[in-house]
């Protein structure tokens, strides 16, 4: 593992690589066979601005706007620790972990002590995610959410179709948030999309992501699944996505976002995401 001042960069070998910037802790490469799997946009900016627009961000303790924080929290604008030494796993697995913990700066938006623990294992063909909220205190209890941002890349998001989500209620937010079932056995993209999906099942599957292959999604404790696309008229209002670059991305986010988390003190959340290509 090479890690410079940011960047966590984790090789496997066989063209399998990830990478991570501390800021963030968030996912910005992950090349299967030399192929890149995730969008992350030309205009992203990695300056510690504003968050990286693409790669798989982790959004904790809110998800979408908040009245005391950043929209989406501020788990994904932090440097994170990184914690092991640790390479490469007896199975040739590699594995990055990483934490974060409460701060001056943190409990000036949210007024609690946490630990987060990240920990990222590079299979040959999957990436594996877990992600552990805990709650130090002896008395106060707490609440949030908690979803992995993860910005797939695909050659034209019209030819995608998402299966799994047949019959699931989903809150629209392209149309006032009002809830609806969704009566696809297949859900495709074709206008701007934002969409939180609720009690869906822990394997989803994604057709024509790269190379025309297939993404799997299995996922514990993330009964939500999040579908966004902003499209061409809400791509332009958003600095640090080109115009032209919706096409290529469809994101697909498993979270914990349409109830809160309630966190007893002295306890711990725990919730995992398996990436896999299938070819
Ligand atoms: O996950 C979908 C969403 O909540 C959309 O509503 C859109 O706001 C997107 O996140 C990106 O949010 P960001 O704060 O990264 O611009």
């Amino acid at each position: 593992m090479a890690s410079s001042t940011s960047v966590v960069v984790l090789d496997r070998g066989n063209n399998t690589t990830c990478t991570i910037n501390l800021y963030g802790a968030t996912v910005v490469s992950w090349r299967v066979n030399n192929q890149e799997q995730l969008f992350v946009s030309k205009q992203a900016v990695f300056d510690g601005r504003k968050p990286i627009r693409g790669g798989i961000p982790v959004v904790f303790p809110q998800f979408g706007p908040w009245n005391y924080g950043p929209q989406h929290g501020f788990a994904r604008i932090l440097r994170w620790k990184l914690d092991n030494t640790q390479e490469r796993l007896p199975s040739g697995d590699i594995e990055a972990r990483f934490s974060m913990v409460d701060s001056e700066f943190t409990r000036t938006m949210w007024n609690y002590a946490f630990r987060l623990t990240y920990r990222l294992i590079l299979r040959e063909k999957e990436l594996h995610f877990n992600i552990g909220v805990y709650n130090p205190s002896r008395d106060i209890t707490f609440s949030f959410n908690l979803l992995l941002h993860t910005y797939f890349k695909v050659p034209d998001v019209r030819r995608c179709q998402i299966n799994g989500l047949h019959g699931c209620m989903f809150i629209d937010k392209t149309r006032d948030g009002t809830i609806y079932q969704e009566g696809r056995e297949c859900v495709t993209v074709g206008e701007w999309t934002d969409r939180i999906y609720q009690n869906t099942p822990p394997e989803l599957i994604i057709t024509n992501v790269v190379s025309g292959r297939k993404m799997r999604i299995e996922k514990y404790n993330f009964p939500d699944t999040v579908v966004w696309n902003p499209w061409i008229d809400q791509s332009k209002d958003i600095a640090d996505f080109g115009d032209d670059e919706f096409p290529n991305m469809i994101c697909v986010e498993s979270g914990h976002v349409s109830s809160p988390v309630v966190l007893l003190p002295g306890t711990a959340f725990e919730a995992s995401q398996k990436l896999q290509v299938l070819v």
